[in-house]
């Protein structure tokens, strides 16, 4: 059993853990993070941390019910934040079976281990905007009607409804965030966010050497740009995780940031950055980037955030697309 604040984050290799991760070091928590075996090195947006000795890594797979139970018997973490997840909506619909093994089981895996092994740690699920999907009730709040639109979105909500359960039946302290889309200069390259800065940066770096750089580049492919996201900026997303755990209840929260922009827009603005009006020369569709079904429109209301948690969005979309084109340019 640890002396210190401990706690166990899934997924450390992802996004929101690395951001999750320094917050809790500043906090001065030990933090254990679950990583899954790899023959590559995954560690990119964790570097940084690997000396600190109040971080250590711990081989894991959600999918492995009894690794799970092991891990948590031995932590016995004060938390327990679970960013683990086949994330990506597209791919739920080429592999369905594995994203509701990962998103839905291994929920179930880490609840069960917390509750046979480890009563008092306080888990903290992330959910997802994509559980609303066709939902045409805007904003979209706690109280909103879940209807997904995907694999993804299915077995989310089907974690979501098991923290609940948990929650009440066995009086855990566990909860859900719904977070809608969080970007940042350590998201994922297949995110269309991060997949259109990255191209800006590779035109913007092939044009200073040619005066033709799209003849270097290519065009980018893309899917859908009549969608619409509320995207955040991740890092002031997962500041308000933290204050989700440090309540006296244990309660879902919607994190969002009240405005939603098409993917177009974000093209306007991300290509301005290098100072290119009109990018319809750059762009192409591919089919291949459309999904079976996709949701239209989402737009959160974090007001109960706000008003509970005393959170609130730090920064807003267009500095959030320019901080995210200008780390690639660098
Ligand atoms: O797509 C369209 C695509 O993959 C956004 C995940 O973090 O947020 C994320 O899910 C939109 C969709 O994010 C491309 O069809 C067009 O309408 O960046 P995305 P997502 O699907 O919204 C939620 C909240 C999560 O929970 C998820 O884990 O952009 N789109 N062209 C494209 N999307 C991608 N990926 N690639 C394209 O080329």
């Amino acid at each position: 059993m640890e002396t210190l604040n401990s706690i166990l984050i899934t997924g450390i290799t992802g996004q929101c853990a690395s951001y999750l991760a320094e917050i809790y070091l500043e906090k001065d928590f030990k933090v254990h993070g679950l990583l899954r075996r790899s023959s590559t090195n995954t560690c990119e947006r964790i570097d940084h941390l690997l000396k600190n000795p109040n971080f250590e890594l711990l081989e894991g797979n959600l999918c492995d019910g009894t690794g799970i139970n092991r891990t948590i018997a031995e932590i016995q973490p004060t938390c327990c934040i679970n960013t683990a997840a086949q994330s990506h909506v597209g791919t739920s619909f080429d592999e369905p079976v594995h994203t509701m093994q990962v998103n839905t089981i291994g929920v179930l895996n880490l609840l069960e281990a917390i509750r046979q092994n480890s009563s008092h740690t306080r888990f903290l699920q992330m959910s997802t905007s994509e559980m609303f999907g066709d939902s045409l009730d805007y904003p979209q709040n706690e109280k909103t009607v879940f209807e997904p639109k995907s694999a993804y979105g299915v077995s989310k909500l089907a974690a979501h409804h098991l923290v609940k359960i948990y929650r009440e039946a066995y009086d855990l302290f566990a909860c859900s965030s719904i977070c809608f889309n969080m970007e940042s200069p350590r998201r994922g390259e297949l995110f269309v966010t991060r997949k259109i800065t990255k191209y800006i940066s590779q035109l913007h770096k092939a044009s200073r050497y040619t005066n033709n750089g799209l003849k270097k580049t290519g065009k980018l492919s893309l899917g859908n740009l009549d969608a619409q996201r509320d995207w955040s900026y991740c890092k002031d997303t997962m500041e308000g995780l933290y204050l989700m755990l440090t309540q006296d209840k244990p309660d879902d929260f919607v994190f969002a940031t009240g405005e939603t922009h098409t993917i177009r827009e974000f093209l306007d603005h991300a290509f301005r950055c290098i100072n290119i009006n009109d990018w319809s020369n750059y762009v192409e569709i591919d089919p291949k980037f459309y999904r079976p079904a996709d949701v239209n429109l989402l737009l959160g209301d974090a007001s109960r955030a706000k008003r509970v948690l005393g959170w609130e969005p730090k920064v807003k979309f267009e500095e959030l697309v320019r901080l995210m084109v200008e780390a690639d340019l660098n």
